[in-house]
């Protein structure tokens, strides 16, 4: 629990250089598919790989994260769905309150579960307001979490949300419209929560080509987070990562 990914964030963020991560499913693919996405990882210098999801139904947490890791240095943080997915083999990881909705369980309740066994395991801790925002369609995240999204015509109530968040001490804001999202997080939303918080902004969710990631990045995202589109075109990340690159200060 050193601080090195959150400090390489904050460094990101005054510096005007934009991240990428690619969010890994443990239960789709295999082993062979996990090491190429790794080596792509490296070769288009993604910052982070994020690894987890809302509903894991296979056990294979460990395998995947022993393999991306034994073909690629970069960071893997885990991207829990429920406190079962903790694992002292990822480097760090995002501790989301799902700050949107009004579920205790995932407000303090499974952080309660998962704290003695996230002490022991020594990763690094990320503090992260989770925000589902409305993507045009019911999502997998909402349905399990039980809650709604903020409608995307609403960048106010997503800008105070994500404000109350700061407040209380949280270090990043995830927008979320879901993986696969039909439509992601709309530039006016991004920007009015990047006017009103001073924390790293991470946005995910049907993020399906440069340009898309691109605007998410000029209107105020520090980190961008693809998932299905790599896994469905892998050739799209050079697409992606030269985008979000672009958008960055310094090059
Ligand atoms: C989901 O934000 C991530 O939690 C990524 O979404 O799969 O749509 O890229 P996609």
């Amino acid at each position: 629990m050193n601080g090195t990914i959150y400090n390489t964030i904050l460094d990101a963020k005054q510096r005007g250089h934009k991240m990428l991560a690619v969010l890994v499913d443990p239960d789709k693919g295999e082993p062979q598919a996990w090491t190429a996405l790794a080596i792509a990882a490296a070769t288009h210098k993604v910052n982070l790989l994020l690894v987890g999801g809302s509903l894991m139904v296979h056990h294979r947490l460990e395998e995947c994260i022993r393999t991306l890791k034994a073909a690629c240095n970069v960071p893997v943080v885990l991207f829990p769905g429920s406190p079962a997915q903790v694992t002292p083999l990822a480097d760090g990881i995002l501790l989301l309150s799902l700050i949107s909705g009004r579920n205790p369980e995932l407000l303090i309740g499974q952080h309660i579960q998962a704290a003695p066994a996230l002490k022991k395991s020594g990763l690094e801790v990320l503090p992260t307001g989770y925000m589902l925002i409305d993507g045009g369609a019911p999502t997998t995240v909402s349905y399990i979490t039980n809650t709604l999204p903020i409608p995307a015509n609403k960048p106010e109530i997503a800008a105070i949300t994500a404000l109350a968040g700061e407040q209380l001490g949280l270090k990043l804001i995830y927008l979320e419209a879901g993986s696969g999202a039909a439509k992601p997080v709309n530039e006016a939303m991004i920007s009015a929560v990047s006017t009103q918080v001073d924390v790293p902004i991470i946005v995910g969710g049907g993020i399906r080509n440069g340009e898309a990631a691109y605007k998410a990045c000029k209107a105020g995202a520090d980190v961008i987070v693809i998932g299905t589109a790599f896994e469905e075109q892998p050739e799209l990340l050079a697409e992606i990562a030269s985008a979000v690159k672009s958008e960055s200060k310094v090059k």
